[in-house]
């Protein structure tokens, strides 16, 4: 069956194309420092957003108008694993990702929704052996039911804790039967809403105890997958245990499981923190988790996960500074975790969307590829902190000095000399740079 019987495959046609089925900027083909654009941005199609999403919100009903409608269950289920691989084929993309929900039905028991999922993953497999597009990960949806009302692994009933645990256990054997490079866990309901109820200890320590089992699962069944934590401050509860990057390592540390995680980094969810994209993925780089990111962005005028596609091409240049920096996302890749608008509603609007974002993506890469290259930020910020690198600043560095020996070097100082840190000059560069980029063509 044709589900998208006006698409044709979308090609590369270069920045002057008027073609809105073609990209601009992404050319999976070209080189960026050394690598293939494909191989350097590695996009994913979430599988929720484009095949599973009504785009309902609070207020009102569904708009998407999709041609899989006419089905339901099973029959609905399997609709969308072939318009998903044909989708896959047209956009030319290498991967994608799910939860356990969006691929197949759940049945009135756990039982009977590992049945559907054999079903599916079974179907999905088949198409795979005739696809370019492999598993990027899966992950258990532990949040939607009403079962999970008081949270998954850190809920107060251990009935609950043991579900969550068998659908993870159930992910991590799709995830293998897949060849799935992560395995992803976002804590939807990991988190409380009052602590006038909650023992926070508690569940964190089940949330360690959680975690744990499912290492040592993966490591049972020999599922190679890289563990990745994806971390949100609030939404849908008030506290979320993995509020930002720098708390899931904190997390991960005090429950000895740093070795065996890194994190999924979701732009959105960064702003939500109140940080940068940038800032979550520049402290996962430093300290070595930068595993894969959720790329979509915030809406700056709402406080909330809009999950918009990414298009901000200062930020998609941001991001692709930390991730070149980086080396690359390893097994990891840039998910588009992103919806389109509710107006949005038409089937076409899927593949707009997705040429936007590849196309922001590439301009990122394409961007910060050229100012390392030009070492632009690296000249600046090493001469910022110069002052490191001789006299006391140098023995500072070099973990030589003690309070003492501080003091008599403070005690007389009256000319501390500072030099300005230019911001307006470094953005109106970055500006020169986006603009000059494909200057050329
Ligand atoms: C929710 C979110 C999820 C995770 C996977 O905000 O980002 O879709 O990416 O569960
Ligand atoms: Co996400």
């Amino acid at each position: 069956m044709n589900y998208f019987p006006n698409i044709q495959k979308i090609n590369y046609e270069g920045p002057k194309s008027a073609n809105p089925y073609a990209f601009k900027y992404y050319n999976p083909d070209e080189k960026i420092g050394g690598k293939r654009m494909e191989d350097y941005l590695r996009f994913a199609v979430a599988y929720w957003h484009t095949f599973t999403e009504d785009l309902s919100d609070p207020f009102g009903a569904g708009t998407a108008v999709r041609p899989w409608d006419k089905f339901s269950g099973m029959d609905l289920a399997k609709a969308r694993v072939e318009a998903a691989f044909e989708f896959f084929e047209k956009l030319g993309v290498p991967y994608f990702c799910f939860h356990d929900v969006d691929i197949a039905p759940e049945g009135n028991t756990l039982r009977e929704t590992n049945q559907n999922l054999d079903t599916i993953v079974s179907m999905i497999k088949d198409y795979m052996k005739d696809s370019k597009t492999k598993l990027l990960w899966n992950t258990a949806n532990n949040f939607t039911h009403p079962r999970f009302i008081h949270g998954a692994a850190s809920s107060n009933n251990a009935d609950v804790f043991a579900y969550a645990a068998a659908k993870v256990k159930k992910g991590l054997e799709i995830g293998k039967e897949l060849g799935g490079e992560n395995y992803v866990f976002w804590g939807g309901r990991e988190g409380y809403e009052t602590l006038l109820n909650t023992d926070m200890k508690f569940e964190l320590d089940n949330l360690g105890r959680f975690f744990q089992m499912a290492v040592d699962y993966a490591r049972e069944i020999d599922f190679d997958g890289q563990f990745l934590i994806e971390p949100k401050p609030k939404e849908p509860t008030t506290h979320q245990y993995d509020f930002d990057v720098a708390s899931g390592y904190a997390f991960l540390q005090n429950y000895n499981l740093q070795d065996y995680f890194k994190f999924n980094i979701e732009a959105n969810h960064a702003t939500l923190a109140g940080h940068t994209f940038e800032h979550e993925l520049h402290y996962a780089r430093v300290n070595n988790i930068l595993g894969s990111v959720d790329a979509n962005q915030g809406h700056p005028l709402l406080g909330w996960d809009t999950d918009e596609f990414p298009t901000d091409l200062y930020s998609t240049t941001l991001a692709m500074y930390e991730i070149i920096k980086n080396g690359g996302l390893g097994r990891g890749g840039l998910n588009f975790d992103a919806k389109v608008r509710r107006g949005s509603f038409e089937t076409e609007d899927l593949f707009h969307a997705h040429i936007a974002g590849m196309d922001s993506f590439a301009v990122g890469l394409k961007v910060a590829q050229k100012m390392l290259d030009d070492q632009v930020l690296e000249n600046i910020i090493s001469d910022r902190y110069q002052s490191y690198t001789k006299g006391i600043g140098l023995e500072i560095a070099e973990g030589k000095t003690d309070l003492g020996q501080l003091e008599d070097h403070a005690l007389d100082l009256t000319d501390i000399k500072h030099q300005s840190g230019k911001l307006e000059r470094i953005k109106a560069t970055i500006n020169q740079y986006l603009l000059t980029a494909y200057s050329d063509r």
